[in-house]
């Protein structure tokens, strides 16, 4: 009698976090834990001001104390061609200032010492004469005639504007907006906020003065990217630069840019033949390194009397800092935000998109976003709930009105993105079921009539991500693609390596998940090795949650190309045809006769030890993975909350989040991601906020200006679930990493702004803070 054999499912299965033996132990092993024999500490002076001329730098105090080694100034590497450093975005940004600093905290001169603190301490004997200049706080400011030229390093720029960049069909939004019944307009800034990471940037650069070989411990989140920059800006040969990112304290995006003090620390430690270690300060990650949104958008939705979306015009201005340094694909200048039409079947649109210099620290892509998802994302749901009140029509139904369908799927949005799957409707159900929505309005309508307010917002948002198409998407000319090397061991054993960087997403449990899935090796059989640019395969990085997408879908594909493998190694050992063979999970059977059989183990080590004359031996492959489209996650977020009329405190009762991300490799994973993303969510709307000073003084550079939320700030979150697989990923994953920080800022502002609208309140600017409700509340006549 034969039994049937059922292998393991490795999917969809909570496998606890491989990294987290280390992590909890108080043993993972970030930046600041390397130390190199002979290390020198690097420190960075910054600019006070935000905009000046340079007349002088007397380095001559500071390199008078002992323990300093060197002071690098701008001067100092312009000799060396590196006081500029592309960005990005193909742009360029100082790397120490020579002529100018245009911005406060922007990279004046490094201190090199023998100690961290007296690299500190010299700082302060740096003197630097400034001639200050009219300062540029905002993007208006910056584009009006006459405004300061902000970048006049560069010979041919006249005027602060990065870009200008149209996407959608005027012609056809026009005629939409001829034959519409209503048009409903809505205006709202996204301001600036920062990932601020619980690591700060750093690096430990190491030049062997004999080989000049660089290897430099860094936090990246792009390795490979960020190496090629290195051996492009430097001149280096690539294979002399090593660039390992250990242990992430996060990045959140704030470590896709290549920051001045990477590029200072290796020329130190290239000149002065010992290792440079620079760890950067609070402060200085604040003020200086990748900011997030800075995003003002207007735009107007024309609708027939039916609440039916006929067509959408958005015009939206976008603060660059003094550097354009987003990580924009090249055929994409605006980002993502093309995908602002969101969840609806909106026949027409057209986007335009400016971008502009200011005296303020370069970002952008920064935060949790896709390339500016988040900001359209947030535009097009806080819009959907106004239109909703003008016409009167139940912000439910007016969404309902409009959802893609399912069977439109592959659907080509107005802006030209194709949809690959979704079930908006669905996920939105499911989230109204969870709240408890017609009771909830119900309440409302009572506490409204006893003079209590009580708001409930919703968002159902669309995420395009896993860069990329490489025919679409790139960096700097880097076509996006991604990469996976499995090697399995004659023992069964096995090693993977990806092109994709972890920061805390838990990488190296649910790549080897994918892995057992496909191979049946138990995940703990399965190491997975990642941010090491001698030792992985050539990736773009982690972000833009396209570590799923592009090396999970890699991850899949080379595990099955060593599976075919190791059915012509298990058809040799048991003297049958390989057509003959049937996978169940973990081994071959033959057909028919299924007592006859070769586990993955046992052929991994035929492959080392009994394989077939003419057989390459060995069980390993590479697999470079360019997904024929991106992913497009979803969900319905609903939030409530109760607003209190005499202080203008609102208090959430309510999240619910609802995300659809196709099929869950990890559900435990992926629930981490979306709470820690509905904090984020959660903080944007309710305090985060860089911002400055008319002489561009950044107002958040610490802790206690910059607020982040605690556990006992943050509200609870009720999660829930759809399954709409991606049709074009080998198992179904949808990326899901920063869903969260995209969709659920607008259902937090949309349930405050909810409490208010019946007195005619439409629009609340992040962070909502209560003297921001108290004065919408004074002004409806609702304040007690
Ligand atoms: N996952 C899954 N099933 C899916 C989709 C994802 O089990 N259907 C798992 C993945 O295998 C991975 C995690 O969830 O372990 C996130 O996957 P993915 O959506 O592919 O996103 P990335 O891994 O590319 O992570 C990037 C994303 C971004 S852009 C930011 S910003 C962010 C985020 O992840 N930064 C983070 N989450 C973070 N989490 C931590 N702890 N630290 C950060 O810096
Ligand atoms: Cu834009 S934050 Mo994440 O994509 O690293």
């Amino acid at each position: 009698m034969t039994q049937e054999h059922t292998a393991e499912h490795w999917l969809g299965r909570s496998v606890k976090r491989k990294e987290d033996d280390r992590f909890l132990q108080g043993k993972g092993n970030y930046v600041d834990d390397i130390n190199l024999p002979g290390m020198l500490h690097m420190s960075i002076l910054r600019s006070p001001v935000a905009h000046a001329r340079i007349i002088s730098i007397d380095t001559s105090a500071a390199e008078a104390l002992p323990g300093v080694v060197a002071v690098v100034t701008g001067e100092l590497l312009a000799q060396h061609n590196l006081a500029w450093m592309p960005t990005l975005s193909g742009d360029t940004q100082a790397v120490l200032a020579t002529d100018k600093v245009r911005m406060q905290g922007q990279e004046v001169a490094c201190v090199i010492a023998e100690d961290p603190y007296v690299a500190h301490d010299a700082l302060e004997l740096i003197e630097v004469d400034y001639d200050p200049l009219p300062v540029v706080v905002t993007p208006q400011q910056s584009l009006e005639p006459g405004a300061p030229v902000i970048r006049d390093d560069k010979e041919d720029k006249h005027d602060n504007r990065v870009y200008h960049w149209e996407a959608g069909d005027a012609e056809a939004t026009a005629r939409a907006f001829e034959q519409a019944d209503r048009v409903v307009s809505f205006d709202t800034f996204y301001p600036r906020c920062h990932p601020a990471p619980m690591e700060t940037c750093g690096c430990v650069a190491d030049v062997n003065p004999v080989t000049g070989k660089a290897t430099i411990y860094m936090t990246s989140q792009a390795p490979h990217v960020h190496r090629t920059v290195f051996a492009l800006v430097a001149g280096l040969p690539e294979h002399n630069i090593q660039i390992i990112s250990p242990d992430i304290g996060g990045g959140f995006g704030n470590k896709v840019p290549v920051y001045p003090g990477y590029v200072v620390a290796t020329a130190a430690s290239l000149l002065i033949g010992r290792p440079v270690k620079w760890i950067e300060d609070r402060t200085g990650n604040l003020i200086s390194t990748g900011f997030a949104r800075d995003f003002y958008m207007k735009g107007q939705l024309a609708l027939d009397n039916d609440g039916k979306m006929l067509g959408l015009r958005v015009n939206m201005l976008s603060d660059q800092g003094y550097a354009y340094a987003d990580a924009q694909p090249s055929k994409l200048r605006a980002g993502l935000f093309h995908i602002v039409t969101g969840s609806y079947d909106i026949p027409a649109a057209h986007v335009v998109t400016d971008g502009a210099y200011t005296n303020k620290a370069p970002g952008g892509v920064a935060y949790r976003c896709s390339f500016r998802v988040t900001e359209a994302s947030f535009f097009i749901e806080r819009l959907v709930q106004t239109a909703a009140y003008e016409l009167g029509i139940d912000p439910v139904e007016l969404r309902r009105r409009n959802f893609i369908k399912p069977e439109q799927f592959p659907y080509t949005s107005a802006t030209g993105f194709v949809y690959d799957s979704g079930n908006y409707e669905q996920a939105m159900d499911k989230a109204l079921e969870m709240l408890g929505y017609e009771d909830l309005k119900a309440e409302q309508a009572r506490a409204r009539e006893e003079g209590k307010l009580l708001g409930i917002g919703l968002a159902s948002f669309t995420e395009v991500v896993g860069a990329g198409p490489s025919k679409d998407y790139d960096i700097l000319g880097l076509k996006m693609f991604d990469s996976a090397e499995l090697r399995v061991h004659p023992t069964g054993k096995a090693i993977l390596k990806i092109g994709v960087q972890t920061q805390g997403q838990g990488h190296e449990t649910t790549f080897a998940q994918i892995v057992a899935n496909e191979l049946g090796i138990p995940p703990q059989d399965i190491l997975v090795q990642h941010g090491d640019t001698d030792n992985t395969p050539y990736g773009l990085g982690t972000y833009a949650s396209r570590s799923t997408p592009t090396a999970g879908a890699a991850t899949a594909m080379v595990s099955r190309k060593l599976r075919e493998k190791a059915r012509q190694l298990a058809a040799h050992l048991l003297e049958v045809a390989p057509e003959d063979l049937e996978w169940v999970g973990d081994r071959f059977q033959v057909r028919g006769a299924p007592d006859r059989q070769t586990t993955i183990q046992e052929a991994a080590f035929a492959a080392y030890t009994n394989h077939p004359q003419g057989m390459e031996a060995g069980l390993e492959g590479v697999t470079y993975y360019d997904p024929p489209n991106m992913t497009y996650p979803f969900g319905t977020y609903a939030v409530a909350v109760e607003v209190d009329r005499g202080t203008g405190q609102w208090k959430v009762r309510r999240v619910v989040a609802v995300d659809d991300c196709g099929v869950r490799i990890n559900p435990m994973i992926v629930e981490g991601q979306i709470m820690g993303g509905l904090t984020e969510g959660f903080a944007m709307a309710a305090m985060e906020l860089i911002t400055f000073d008319e002489l561009g003084n950044c107002i958040g550079s610490n802790f206690s200006d910059y607020l982040i939320p605690t556990s006992w700030e943050t509200p609870k979150f009720e999660l829930g679930e759809t399954v709409t697989p991606s049709p074009h990923h080998p198992i179904g994953a949808k990326g899901v990493g920063e869903s969260a920080t995209v969709g659920s800022p607008a259902a937090f502002v949309n349930a405050v702004v909810d409490a208010l609208a019946h007195a005619g309140v439409r629009e609340l600017e992040m962070p909502i803070g209560p003297d921001k409700v108290w004065k919408a509340l004074a002004e409806a006549g609702l304040a007690e």
